[in-house]
């Protein structure tokens, strides 16, 4: 056997099924053999950030080890998409071709290991043909173990080499759950005790915690509960949920949560963007629980820090609160979950048919076309703010966040990823007109080809709206903000997916059909007045 199918079968043996890639020599022999495996798929996208991107949020909703694969010199294009999965904490194993060792000049020869090193992604060698199953496993272990890419560099002539004899053994993993110290514990649940007005914050860390146990604790000390964005949809439902916490959060949940005395946070890091710069924990006491010991105080001080198990300090928290038969404070009252439910259906308010479209109003209806559960993507610009406030999940985990370093772009690579992995549920990827033609274009007809069931709304208002507001807010001349596209939706088409145009309410009515009838990608390209849509931060 050659070493390229022994690889191949190698990342089988990994439990790995599909993976992304664009071929060229340096790893076209382990691509057509991963391929060729039984109960794999190889997803050939148009571009090498689209196939990190797309790992990337395979990973991101998954939870499993996303893999890609590029040819010798084409890392070159990986750049942004591996600086975002790194930030993003997904794991990923990318399988990069090398110019041969001893190959002399070549002209995809270029310094593989100098332009991945700034990007926080690992990068290891295959050595030799001898000690490559040994390099592959220990790449994925700690892509897994470190939660972040790792490059795994394959020089063009080993993958002809003959595969070694003796087969790796894969050590199976028994993960354990990292019980907080009893000291620890009562620390926290005196200052929880000692407050007037608590909040139980939780981040995406938390996302896989026993969510009834974090509840159960909310409920006991009497705290509202909020997330940060990537935690949205843990509490979906919960009449005490004021949805996210920071620049994203709605009028009423930030009053509640500047208005707080302390913050009980779970599996986050507490980031400027949760925080408003660290404006939000002025104040307050801040007890910040986390298995992962970076992220305790990595922003800002708190006052106690705990290394655990959110589901295990949750429970702990609430027998020590019955322990000492401490009372739950009245700060999670009715008259809080009433304010909650009539600013949601106030910000829902039914729009008429003739009222012109505008993006709150979009994006509740999106809501309503393509509801929860379902996958997420929003990509960067000035509409992303209403897209990432408004669109729901019913879980954390099916939310992939693919603005970890702020490019456009990037949405439909994650999309088709999240898809990829989650075929048992909807896709809703949202993106902008510059984001589209940015990085989505060319992947669009990736998800064509390769039948990718998602709905993709295009907001377009003709310009980069998230520059031109500023422009025109200054009193200068826009023009290079303002963009005159040709019509996506027939560019969906012509690309052999769908596309609606839809322009007034009533156009939506074809988007419920096309979803229900269509298979593949459709594209719902919604045509917004670039004057009226609302600056960030704008309710
Ligand atoms: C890779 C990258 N290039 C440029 C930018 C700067 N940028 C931020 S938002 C934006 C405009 C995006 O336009 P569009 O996708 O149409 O969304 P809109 O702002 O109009 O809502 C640009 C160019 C960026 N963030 N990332």
């Amino acid at each position: 056997m050659e070493l390229g199918e022994a690889l191949a079968r190698g990342l089988r043996g990994h439990d790995v099924d599909v993976m992304f890639g664009v071929m060229g020599d340096a790893n076209m022999y382990f691509a057509d053999a991963f391929h060729k495996l039984q109960g794999t798929r190889f997803v050939a996208s148009a571009n090498e950030s689209g196939a990190v991107l797309m790992a990337a949020g395979y990973a991101a909703v998954s939870g499993r080890l996303g893999v890609a694969t590029v040819t010798h010199g084409a890392i070159a294009n990986c750049v942004s998409a591996l600086f975002d999965a790194a930030r993003g904490r997904y794991p990923l194993l990318l399988v990069a071709g090398d110019t041969a060792r001893s190959g002399g000049y070549h002209l995809q020869n270029i310094p593989q290991r100098e332009v991945v090193a700034p990007t926080g992604a690992a990068y290891r060698e295959v050595r030799s043909p001898e000690t490559a199953l040994t390099d592959l496993a220990a790449a994925v272990q700690q892509a897994l173990a470190d939660r972040r890419p790792v490059v795994l560099e394959l020089p063009v002539d080993f993958q002809e080499a003959d595969a070694p004899t003796t087969p790796v053994r894969v050590p199976a993993i028994f993960p354990g759950v990292l019980e907080p110290s009893r000291e620890a514990m009562e620390e926290a649940a005196s200052v929880i005790i000692g407050a007037n007005r608590p909040l139980l914050l939780a981040g995406r860390g938390a996302a896989t915690a026993d969510v009834d146990s974090l509840r159960k604790l909310a409920e006991r000390i009497g705290a509202p509960v909020a997330t940060t964005l990537r935690g949205k949809g843990l509490f979906a439902g919960d009449p005490w949920d004021l949805g996210i916490c920071g620049t994203l959060a709605d009028p009423v949940a930030s009053e509640v949560v500047a208005n707080s005395d302390c913050i009980v946070a779970f599996g986050t890091s507490l980031s400027a963007l949760t925080t408003l710069k660290g404006e939000l924990l002025a104040g307050k006491r801040v007890v910040q629980i986390d298995t992962d010991p970076a992220a305790i105080g990595r922003y800002y001080p708190v006052d106690v820090a705990v290394m655990g198990d959110a589901t295990v300090a949750a429970q702990s928290l609430t027998a020590l609160m019955d322990e000492a038969d401490a009372p739950a404070a009245a700060f999670r009252s009715e008259e809080l979950a009433d304010r909650l439910a009539a600013w949601a259906e106030q910000d829902r308010a039914p729009r008429t048919a003739a009222s012109p479209l505008d993006l709150t109003g979009v994006m509740h209806r999106l809501n309503a076309l393509v509801p929860p559960p379902r996958t997420l993507t929003v990509d960067g610009g000035r509409f992303c703010h209403e897209a990432l406030r408004i669109l729901q999940v019913a879980d954390p985990t099916h939310y992939a966040h693919c603005l970890n370093v702020g490019h456009i772009g990037m949405s439909i690579g994650y999309g088709i990823g999240a898809a990829t992995a989650r075929p048992d549920l909807p896709a809703l990827t949202v993106v902008g007109d510059g984001g589209f033609m940015l990085g989505g274009l060319t992947e669009f007809n990736t998800a064509v080809r390769h039948q990718t069931s998602m709905v993709i709304c295009l907001i377009n208002d003709g310009a980069y709206g998230a520059e031109y507001y500023r422009f025109v807010g200054k009193g200068l001349d826009p023009a290079l903000t303002t963009f005159d596209w040709p019509g996506f939706a027939e560019i969906a088409n012509a690309l052999g997916g769908t596309g609606i145009r839809v322009e007034e309410w009533a156009d939506f009515d074809r988007v419920g059909e096309a979803i229900t009838t269509n298979a593949g990608p459709v594209l719902v390209e919604v045509i917004l007045d670039r004057d009226d849509v609302p600056d960030p931060g704008e309710h």
